[in-house]
């Protein structure tokens, strides 16, 4: 087969705190694709599909599961918690999707176990109680996870092939946890044997999609197929590039997409980031551009009710606040995008004037890009460029020149100050309401 029949690949990846919208534009993308792939994260990730007026979400498995003959694949990356997975299958099979025959799971994932939730929670109450501050996690064990395997101690996806190899390591795994649990944490010990037995029964439902993630996502493009990898979370939660400590457990950001799926760096073609019109942020750890939310007649309240901002996941409120073109800077640089699609510009529609945050004061400075500490992020003043906004309603529209004026100048300067493209505009939640502009 020649080089020019071999598929193409799209990153997608969300260039803030997450929650951009980053579920539906890979379910509007995998028309093209014929298979999605996610690479980090676990079932912390709430990606919210809106199909014919019909809402699915999704937490574990990618987004593309949604169209039929779509494989979906779940790489190295992904920490993964068993019972979760099938009962996501479950849920998904309850309304007609076919899901087994297409779903392919890296043996290499990490499992998160009871234990990590148990860790996660007592983790959080304890930082309450000690007046360090929760991070705010999802409390669905993703931290734990991924330490145990960075500590090289992980159960992984193919140890539940060998029930003597999984008996031994979990007796090592369950005892150094409860160690913790009892005596650090003040949580409560688990026992052995119902996490061995449940373990044991969802792998044999497991087994039959165990694969090798990367050599199927080479073949697929081998064959001509283009492979899209669906980020979960955002750039700013990134383990290393976000606002740590308040971030999550893996790298969100383009580049695990090959890392985290086992395939080489040549393999991403193109990277889409995607961008709310405005910002929101689920849990701890500083906003420069936030807003209060609870006041009506508020902007901020304005975003939160009109944007239905409210985690997938938890049900908790989301933060709201504009749109920060300094930490885009900081996320367009680091992932290396290669256009952007702006996501929600309707709920902007109505507000009398819209601000962009292009940089912040700090300490006497004048700075055009976010920090990489979060305490000087803390310390950042905000400076805003104001901008008139408009009364019609971009709702559904999928024509540029059809959007108000007003709105394309937004837009033309966010573009202008964070330096990547606007490829795509999405005007709401269902798979037609996009502008397509490349
Ligand atoms: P964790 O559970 O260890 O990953 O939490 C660490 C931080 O990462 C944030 N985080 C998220 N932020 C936005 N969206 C996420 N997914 C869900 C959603 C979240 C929800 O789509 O709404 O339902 O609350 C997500 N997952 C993790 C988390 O808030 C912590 O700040
Ligand atoms: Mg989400």
């Amino acid at each position: 087969m020649t080089q020019q029949n071999r598929g193409r690949n799209v990153v997608v990846i969300g260039t803030q705190w997450g929650d951009e919208g980053k579920g539906k534009v890979v379910d509007w993308l995998t028309d093209h694709a014929a298979a999605v792939a996610r690479f980090q994260g676990g079932h912390n990730a709430g990606h919210t599909l809106v199909i014919k007026g019909k809402k699915t979400a999704l937490q574990l498995i990618p987004s593309g599961v949604m169209r039929d003959g779509v494989a979906c694949y779940i790489g190295n990356g992904v920490v993964v918690d068993p019972s979760h997975l099938l009962s996501e299958i479950e849920r998904l099979e309850a309304a007609g999707v076919d899901v087994r025959s297409r779903l392919f799971i890296s043996e290499s994932c990490p499992l998160i176990l009871p234990f990590h939730v148990e860790v996660d929670r007592a983790r959080e109450a304890l930082r309450e109680s000690s007046g360090a501050g929760k991070i705010g996690t999802t409390g669905k064990g993703i931290g734990p996870a991924y330490e145990d395997k960075v500590a090289r101690r992980a159960l992984r996806v193919q140890d539940l092939k060998h029930p003597e190899r999984f008996a031994k390591k979990l007796h090592e795994l369950l005892e150094l946890h409860n160690f913790v649990l009892q005596g650090y944490l003040k949580g409560q010990p688990l026992e052995f044997q119902p996490i061995f037995d449940h373990a044991m029964k969802v792998a044999e439902q497991l087994r039959p999609m165990l694969a090798d993630v990367g050599v199927r996502i080479d073949q697929t493009n081998l064959e001509g197929g283009n492979v899209l990898f669906e980020g979960a979370q955002g750039t700013l939660l990134d383990i290393d590039h976000g606002t740590y400590p308040y971030v999550t457990s893996s790298n969100c950001v383009a580049g695990n997409a090959a890392a985290g799926s086992g395939v080489g760096p040549d393999k991403l073609h193109y990277i889409l980031g995607i961008t709310k019109a405005y910002t929101t942020r689920v849990g701890s750890g500083p906003f420069p551009t936030e807003l209060p939310i609870d006041a009506p007649g508020t902007v901020g309240h304005h975003l939160s009710t009109v944007g239905q901002e409210r985690g997938t996941v938890t049900g908790r409120a989301r933060r709201c606040g504009w749109l920060d073109a300094a930490a885009l800077k900081r996320s367009i640089l680091i992932n290396g995008v290669s256009g952007l699609c702006i996501t929600k510009l309707d709920v902007l529609d109505g507000l009398q004037e819209i601000k962009m945050c292009v940089g912040y004061e700090l300490d006497g400075r004048r700075i055009d890009i976010l920090p990489l500490d979060a305490d000087e992020i803390v310390a950042c003043k905000p400076v805003y460029e104001t901008f008139p906004g408009w009364s019609d309603s971009t709702a559904g529209l999928t024509q540029w020149d059809h959007l108000p004026l007003n709105a394309r100048r937004y837009l033309e300067r966010v573009q202008e100050c964070i330096g990547a493209p606007i490829d795509m505009v999405s005007t709401g939640p269902d798979r037609e309401d996009t502008i397509l502009l490349r």
